[in-house]
């Protein structure tokens, strides 16, 4: 190359730099493995240990009504804000105090909750009431009323699974406030765990919207279908028995944007190593054990335990190991990325 040439370039590159272009030959805008791309790094949030402690001391700074939602943001320590906690999922800690009130308000973003403590509890989705208890699976479809509120005697949380950067990448991002605290109920409580949750459906009624017609997965029935599988021994040596959270009338995720699942490790079970695209939130309900995450290398381990939230992200190899029977809920962002044709698993070192 001339110096000519040369002096010639960088004249470009600094007219270029005053419109609005630029060469993409000097960019590297698609990279060969997530592993160049993906900034989020694999973390953990104890509940018992510091979570729970700044809650109940944001508490006694701010009601859940002046707050709207006293929630505490989980902040992926490789990425910047807004707060993330992977690439495509918001997670949130969520408490609310005896008597109070979280308005009511819809948005686009999807949300899930998954119950981590406490007694007494309620929310209401789309006009109908439901009391929580922990291990529960509640969705709140994109732009359905929802508020909470609180009848027992202790504080209760749980954990906020939004899809807001899904939403944030296309651009649709709509949240309205009630005109009152309380959204009208016009449906009794337990109304469509009746009509879709007996394995049945209502006669003459049809369902079309993207999410499942039932709200509430209450723990007790998942645990226990997960007991019972437990006597066929047919353990996946990448994930134990795993059950996914489904739209009855489809048989595919409960939600559009993400996908829900728990799953059983027995005492001792150590998973092979896996890997997925799906970016994916994990919080056990029983068990301790650890999971061992990242390349061959720079791995490192993470010991976990019930109510502890960890995030593993897009192409991370890991392995799970649980010292006693282990229950562990995760959403990921699996149900997007297949319908988008970007979904991808790698078992074992293959
Ligand atoms: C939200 O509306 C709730 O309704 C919880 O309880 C967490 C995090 C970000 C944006 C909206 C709720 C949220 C949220």
């Amino acid at each position: 190359m001339t110096n000519d040439n040369q002096a010639a370039r960088a004249a470009y590159y600094a007219k270029i730099e005053t419109t609005d272009m630029s060469p993409l030959w000097t960019t590297t805008l698609v990279q060969p493995e997530p592993k160049e791309f993906v900034r989020s790094v694999p973390h953990l949030w104890d509940f018992d240990g510091e979570l729970r402690d700044l809650l109940i001391e944001a508490g006694g700074l701010i009601s859940a009504h002046e707050a709207n939602r006293r929630v505490l943001s989980l902040e992926n320590p490789g990425l910047d804000k807004p707060p993330r906690i992977l690439e495509s999922l918001y997670a949130g800690l969520q408490m609310i105090l005896p008597g109070e009130c979280a308005p009511a308000h819809k948005h686009s973003p999807s949300a899930l909750r998954f119950i981590i403590q406490g007694e007494g509890a309620w929310t209401a989705v789309s006009g109908e009431k439901s009391y929580m208890a922990p291990g529960d699976f509640i969705i709140t479809p994109s732009m359905t009323w929802h508020d909470h509120g609180h009848d027992g005697e202790e504080p209760f949380f749980w954990m906020d699974g939004l899809d807001i950067p899904m939403v944030a990448a296309f651009g649709p991002m709509f949240f309205e406030a009630y005109p009152e605290d309380r959204a009208p109920q016009h449906r009794p409580p337990g109304d469509s765990l009746a009509r879709y949750g007996a394995n049945m459906a209502p006669v003459g009624e049809s369902w079309a919207k993207p999410e499942s017609p039932i709200f509430h997965y209450p723990y007790d029935r998942s645990r226990s279908a997960l007991e019972d599988l437990r006597k066929n021994e047919e353990w996946d040596p990448y994930q134990g028995i795993k059950l996914e959270y489904i739209d009855p009338t489809t048989g595919g995720s409960a939600m559009p944007t993400m996908s829900t699942f728990l799953q059983l490790l027995p005492k001792g079970f150590k998973t092979e190593q896996y890997r997925t695209t799906e970016n994916t939130v994990f919080s056990p309900v029983e068990g301790t054990g650890r999971i061992i995450v990242g390349e061959a290398g720079a791995a490192k381990s993470i010991e976990w335990k019930p109510r502890d939230i960890f995030a593993v992200p897009c192409w991370a190899p890991y392995r799970l190991e649980a010292d006693e029977d282990a229950v562990l809920f995760s959403y990921t962002d699996r149900t997007a990325q297949v319908k988008l044709g970007l979904w991808r698993e790698q078992r074992g070192n293959a």
